[in-house]
């Protein structure tokens, strides 16, 4: 089958020809119908984060399933689904307790000891980004690894949910708990950012104001939710947002760009006993200082992974809002790509252009 292979760090990606095994009992070999170009690849094609070589990047994938392991219950052939790099044990305590987005054992779900690998090249193992390796004609993945949506739901639509919807609605939804008459900011209005926007639109957020730098972005944020718009290149946005809130600060914050100057920009617009959730991917030497006296007030700030996702339970219900006309995918989709073009989509990307560009498989 053919994939984009990462080779080298920095790189760009490959096409290749790559051998794909069959499922192992608990694995579902799923034909690819499309996959997402999310900004998490791109810092490991850059070199910001480490993988091991060589590996097929992407992981915001949807698919058919086309074969399953002997011991797979929850899905048969036909079946649509999305993949989730949020990959779960079903055993330990944060998966037992409802919060398997930070399963503590995600590498159960690797083949153990001598099996053969999932992909090969020529008998060399090939990796699978974040257990994924969605940029491929097919996947091969543990069944904890996916869920199942409605059949109804475009494929190339649910792609997105496999990460930057999940991960930003999520955040509004499980990790703050956005609830109406909320004031929010949004730091960052790329695919995680404009998510965070229409969860708070739908938790009944009054105010959603969104801050970035890239007008394009701002005006997308309006047709997703956002009440105000911030220019950082023009203005400073905490004075705009305790501007724009009278004075006292939102009562929730999300910073979805990966920084220490925006996270503790987040922190500083919060009201009293407001909370700062901090999405964006930070590097590993990034340190956020913040002034302690501002917890006196009880201003929290808390890490979100995934959106907090539990995605057998979020996924099909975020398709459903969509297929409900509740969810605002399309104007997500910047452009729909071959896989061939997949480097010419992480150069839009870098370039700011595009919220995500989506790769589809005939
Ligand atoms: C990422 C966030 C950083 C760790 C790996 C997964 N999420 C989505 O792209
Ligand atoms: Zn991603």
């Amino acid at each position: 089958m053919r994939a984009a292979v990462l080779n080298t760090i920095p790189g760009q990606l490959e096409i290749e020809d790559i051998s794909i095994d069959k499922p192992a009992p608990n694995e579902v070999l799923i034909r690819v119908a499309a996959s997402g170009l999310c900004h998490t690849d791109l810092h490991f094609m850059d070199g910001h984060l480490k993988t091991e070589l060589p590996v097929v990047l992407g992981h915001e994938t949807s698919g058919v399933v086309e074969q399953v392991g002997a011991d797979v219950s929850y899905v048969q052939p036909g079946d649509h689904v999305v993949a989730c790099l949020s990959i779960y044990c079903g055993n330990c305590a944060q998966c037992l307790s409802g919060r398997p987005s930070i399963c503590e054992n995600p590498d159960a779900s690797e083949r153990a000891g001598p099996s053969p690998p999932r992909l090969h090249r020529s008998g060399q193992p090939v990796g699978q980004f974040m257990r994924l390796g969605g940029f491929a004609e097919q996947i091969l993945v543990h069944q904890n690894a996916i869920a199942k949506i409605s059949p109804d739901m475009p494929l190339d639509r649910a792609a997105l949910l496999g990460c930057g919807v999940t991960t930003g609605l999520g955040a509004a939804f499980n990790t703050a708990s956005v609830s109406p008459g909320a004031t929010v900011a949004v730091f960052g209005c790329g695919a995680i950012g404009l998510n965070v926007v229409q969860g708070a639109r739908i938790s009944g957020a009054e105010q959603i104001i969104c801050v970035d730098n890239n007008q394009a972005k701002l005006d997308t944020a309006l047709r997703f939710g956002a009440t105000d718009l911030v220019d950082a290149n023009t203005t400073d946005p905490v004075e705009a947002i305790m501007e724009l809130t009278g004075g006292r600060g939102v009562t929730h914050s999300f910073e979805a760009v990966g920084s220490s100057l925006t996270a503790r920009q987040a922190f500083m617009c919060l009201a009293k006993g407001g909370t700062a959730t901090i999405i964006g991917l930070m590097g590993a030497e990034e340190q956020v200082e913040l002034p302690g006296l501002h917890f006196l007030a009880e201003r929290k700030i808390q890490g979100c992974d995934m959106g907090s996702n539990r995605f057998r339970i979020d996924m099909p219900r975020y398709a459903k809002m969509y297929l409900d006309g509740r969810l605002n995918l399309d104007d997500m989709m910047s452009e729909t790509i071959g896989l061939h073009d997949v480097n010419k989509g992480f150069s839009a990307m870098r370039a700011g252009k595009t919220i995500r560009s989506i790769i589809t498989f005939e």
